[in-house]
C-alpha cells in the first residue's frame, strides 16, 4: 500500500490538473504492483483511500483546510473537510499500518524565518513512515533543513543519487546520508529502522529525472521573486508555501508545474517499488 497526500490536491495544483494527477498517480502506484492510498478527512473522519467520487469531490471542493498535525483534532471535532499535509499524511497512514508514503516535496525550513519549520520534519522525527520526495521544496533552506532532519534522527536516503536534490531539479550540492539505487536497498534501511524500534520514519528523496528537470538558475530566478513578494504582502505561517508555489508556477510559465507532475509520478513509482520490496 502506498499513501499519497491530498494538500497537493487542494492547495499545490490547479483546477482541473489536480484531480487529473491524482488519478494519474493512483493509476501509476497500481501499474507498479501496488495499492494507492489517497488520504484526506471528509466530515470529520480520517479517511484512508478515497473512492473517485470522493476525490472528484476534493478536487472541486473551496477553502478546505490544510491538516498538519496541529489541525487534524480541530477539523475531526468539528466534523469539517481537511487535506492532509505530508504530516498530516504520515500520521494517518500510521493509524491505518500503512508504511510508504509518496509526495512531490516536503516542507522545511524557510529561507530567512528561521523559526518557521514545517511540521513535516518533526513528524518524520517520531512517526515510522517512509516518505519517498524529490527533495524539501526548493522554495525551503534547504541546507538548514537536512540540518533539522539530522536533529531528529531521520535518515536521509539517495535514491540513485549522492545529493540531496532540490525538488525542480537534480542536485542541491548538499549530501544525503546514505544512496541506494534498488527499492530492496531502500527497503532493508526500512526493515533495520523497524527491527531497531527506532521512532522515526525515513525519508527517500528521488532525483526528479533528467528530462524533466527546470534548470536550477530558471528556477531560482523565479523562487527569489516569489520570495520577495510573500515578504511584501506580509504573507505568513501555512499560507507560504502555497503561496510560493503558486507564484514560481505563474513565474515560469507552468515550467514549474510540469516539473512538479512529473516528479510526482516519479516518485509514485519508486515508493511503489519500496512497498513491494517491503512486502516480499
Ligand atoms: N504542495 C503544494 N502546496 C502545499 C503543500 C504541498 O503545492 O502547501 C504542502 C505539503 O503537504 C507539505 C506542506 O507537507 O505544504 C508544508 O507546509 P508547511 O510549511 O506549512 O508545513
Ligand atoms: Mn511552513
Amino acid at each position: 500500500m502506498v499513501a499519497l497526500e491530498s494538500t497537493l490536491i487542494t492547495h499545490g495544483l490547479p483546477r482541473p490538473k489536480n484531480l487529473e494527477v491524482a488519478q494519474a498517480l493512483e493509476a501509476a502506484v497500481r501499474e507498479a504492483g501496488a495499492v494507492p492510498a489517497t488520504i484526506a478527512i471528509l466530515g470529520g473522519q480520517i479517511t484512508v483511500g478515497l473512492t473517485d467520487e470522493q476525490l472528484d469531490y476534493l478536487a472541486g471542493a473551496e477553502n478546505v483546510r490544510k491538516c498538519s498535525r496541529r489541525d487534524l483534532p480541530i477539523v475531526v471535532g468539528r466534523g469539517e473537510d481537511g487535506a492532509t499535509t505530508v504530516a498530516g499524511t504520515m500520521m494517518a497512514a500510521h493509524m491505518a499500518g500503512i508504511r510508504v508514503f509518496a509526495t512531490g516535496g516536503i516542507g522545511g525550513v524557510h529561507r530567512g524565518h528561521l523559526f518557521d519549520v514545517s511540521a513535516d520534519l518533526l513528524e518524520l522525527g517520531r512517526t515510522p513512515v517512509t516518505v519517498v520526495c524529490a527533495g524539501a521544496k526548493a522554495i525551503l533552506d534547504l541546507p538548514l533543513t537536512l540540518e533539522v532532519l539530522e536533529t531528529q534522527g531521520v535518515p536521509v536516503i539517495g535514491y540513485g543519487t549522492d545529493e540531496f536534490p532540490a525538488f525542480y531539479s537534480r542536485s542541491s550540492g548538499l549530501p544525503i546520508d546514505a544512496r541506494c539505487d534498488t527499492p530492496e536497498a531502500a527497503a532493508a534501511i526500512v526493515r533495520a529502522r523497524d527491527a531497531l524500534e527506532l521512532p522515526g520514519g525515513a525519508l527517500v528523496a528521488v532525483p526528479i529525472r533528467p528530462e524533466d528537470e527546470l534548470p536550477a538558475s530558471e528556477a531560482e530566478g523565479a523562487i527569489l521573486h516569489a520570495l520577495a513578494e510573500a515578504e511584501a504582502q506580509g504573507v505568513t505561517g501555512k499560507e507560504v508555501t502555497p503561496f510560493l508555489l503558486a507564484r514560481v508556477a505563474e513565474l515560469t510559465g507552468e515550467a514549474s508545474l510540469r516539473a512538479n507532475v512529473a516528479l510526482l509520478l516519479n516518485n509514485a513509482r519508486v515508493a511503489s517499488g519500496i512497498a513491494v520490496a517491503l512486502s516480499t
